[in-house]
């Protein structure tokens, strides 16, 4: 049973509990946010993020899926479409080589029998996101990604959720570059009531980091999450900061910071995957967080950064509001994808 499973099973036994807790002893975000919620809610919210997804490239290899006998059109087709979904090419050729030996293996003949072997290949794919270790108080949770990728917003989504599952937040803006930038952060942390520790334009965002941690320690905060100016992967300069508000975050507290995240923009596809590596090479990424699904035909690439990254998906954004952030979901996700 997973995380989520345990919690949506709570959920319903209990009519009207606060929150849940797990043996672990973490609280459950997805109660906190779509309070008391039911299967069908939450799937539906998946699908409706990635309907674009669904309907743009994996919906069309569900609709050929249907009576026909499975010949080598099939195959040439499903490859497009899976390449057109962003999944990759490593990943296409493994779904591929994986359905083929399943056709064979089980002598099936229809195309009809592929969509649930299809669904299934897929799954296996991504993981179910790894238990963060909240023991470090404060635990210092790093954002970073190219500009616009959603790392603000998403702050302040994460901050919504630590704040809903019972822990204190402390938001840092070492996003120095644009007094605009600090504006937006600080209009999110008034409108969730969240403390925010912020430097002025222009400022060292490492002096912004090193006060914001100090100042959680000392008022026992138990998350810290620094959002980070968005930076071109491909500038020595900016990533070379980036380093350093890397290493002032272990200076202000031994170990941190404890999670570096990646947000990534799940509309920029196969791109997002050159932008990991070059942030997961400065900065060791732990964790990526997929923003904009909803905005995104190109799900796919959720496939590839497990595969070729090896990282995982911890969160994803399917909207834009305060609350449109969850978990990731695997089993709801390949459901959302294939609109199923
Ligand atoms: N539809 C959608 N929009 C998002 C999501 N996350 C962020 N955005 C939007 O993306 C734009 C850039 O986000 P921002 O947080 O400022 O990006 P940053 O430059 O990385 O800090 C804003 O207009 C956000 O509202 C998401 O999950 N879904
Ligand atoms: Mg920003």
């Amino acid at each position: 049973m997973n995380y989520l499973s345990i919690c949506l099973l709570r959920c319903k036994a209990t009519e009207k509990v606060t929150y849940v807790r797990f043996t672990h002893g973490d609280t459950c975000p997805w109660y906190m946010q779509y309070n008391l919620p039911n299967m069908p809610d939450l799937l539906s919210r998946w699908k409706i993020g990635l309907s674009r997804s669904s309907k743009a490239v994996f919906g069309r290899l569900v609709s050929l899926f249907g009576a026909t006998e499975i010949n080598n059109q099939t195959w040439e087709e499903v490859e497009s479409l899976l390449i057109q979904a962003d999944l990759g090419l490593e990943t296409t050729a493994s779904v591929l080589e994986s359905l083929q030996a399943a056709v064979q293996n089980q002598g099936l003949i229809h195309t009809a029998e592929l969509q649930s072997l299809l669904k299934a290949e897929l799954r296996l794919r991504l993981d179910v996101p790894p238990e963060m270790d909240y023991t470090s108080r404060p635990t210092i949770i790093l954002l970073v990604g190219v500009n616009g990728s959603g790392k603000t917003t998403t702050a302040a989504k994460l901050g919504r959720l630590f704040v809903d599952s019972g822990k204190s937040v402390l938001l840092v803006a070492a996003d120095t570059f644009r007094a605009a930038a600090v504006d937006q952060i600080e209009v999110w942390a008034e409108r969730l009531g969240l403390p925010i520790v912020a430097g002025q334009m222009g400022s060292d965002p490492g002096a912004v980091v090193y006060d914001g941690i100090q100042s959680a320690v000392s008022k026992g905060y138990d998350v810290v999450l620094i959002d980070t100016a968005g930076r071109l992967h491909t500038r020595y300069n900016l990533m070379e900061e980036l380093k350093k508000v890397y290493r002032v975050a272990g200076k202000a507290l031994t170990g941190a910071p404890h999670a570096v995240w990646l947000v990534l923009d799940a509309t920029t596809g196969q791109n997002a995957l050159v932008q990991a590596r070059a942030f997961k090479e400065a900065v060791s990424v732990s964790g990526v967080i997929l923003a904009k699904l909803d905005s995104s035909a190109r799900g796919g690439m959720a496939f590839a950064i497990q595969r070729e990254l090896g990282l995982p998906i911890i969160y994803a954004g399917l909207g834009e509001k305060a609350e449109d952030l969850t978990l990731f979901d695997p089993d709801a996700f390949v459901k959302g994808i294939l609109g199923v």
